[in-house]
């Protein structure tokens, strides 16, 4: 399969895995799965076929290991960034000591502000290494990285978990364990 299918999928998996899954008629259930039969019929019943083949190919190669398929491979789900409701029941983890938020210097003085808000999806997704930070920011122009002492934020009570695709979540990060490393 080419490279151009092959995001072509994992763009259509992303868009219904995590935020309009009505829009083919499928229902995640509470924690985000799906049947893959279910899926492959609604959305070829909507105009994108694709083959459990093709499927399995885009799980087993996707460079963020979006999604992930359950043991017997008869239900898929996004590892992270919905905006639907969802419960991962991800366990609560301790991060270590830092961790890192790839943005753009637009947002800053918010940031600043009232520090890291999960905006449109569930959580504030934060990165365990700065290079993979960088990507992130870069989605939207000049990449800005802030380092976030998550191993504090951890000692003051604030709940992490960590995706099957290892994406770290936080409900937010305010301000004070935002650094500035610039
Ligand atoms: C910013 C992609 C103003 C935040 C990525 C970000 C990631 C604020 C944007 C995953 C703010 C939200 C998530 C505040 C946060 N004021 N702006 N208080 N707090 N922001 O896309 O972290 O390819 O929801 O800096 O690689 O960019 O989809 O979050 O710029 O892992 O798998 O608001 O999505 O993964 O944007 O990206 P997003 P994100 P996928």
């Amino acid at each position: 399969m080419d490279r151009q299918r092959t995001v072509k999928i994992s763009k259509y998996l992303a868009k219904h895995l995590r935020h309009e899954p009505e829009r083919i008629g499928i229902v995640l259930d509470a924690q985000g799965w799906v049947g893959v039969e279910d899926l492959l019929t609604a959305a070829a019943g909507h105009g994108f076929s694709f083959s459990r083949a093709e499927l399995e190919v885009v799980v087993a190669t996707n460079d963020k290991r979006r999604y992930i398929l359950d043991e017997d491979s008869d239900r898929i789900r996004a590892s992270q960034g919905h905006s639907v409701t969802v419960d991962l029941e991800l366990p609560a983890t301790a991060p270590p000591e830092q961790l890192f938020h790839g943005t753009i210097d637009r947002f800053l003085a918010a940031i600043r502000t009232e520090g890291l808000r999960p905006m449109n999806r569930h959580a504030v997704h934060l990165s365990p290494d700065r290079e993979t930070a960088e990507r992130v920011g870069a989605r939207r122009g000049r990449p800005v990285v802030l380092p976030v002492e998550a191993g504090a934020m951890h000692r003051d009570g604030h709940t992490f978990r960590v995706s099957e695709n290892g994406v770290w979540l936080v409900d937010a990060v305010p301000p004070q364990y935002l650094r500035d490393d610039r």
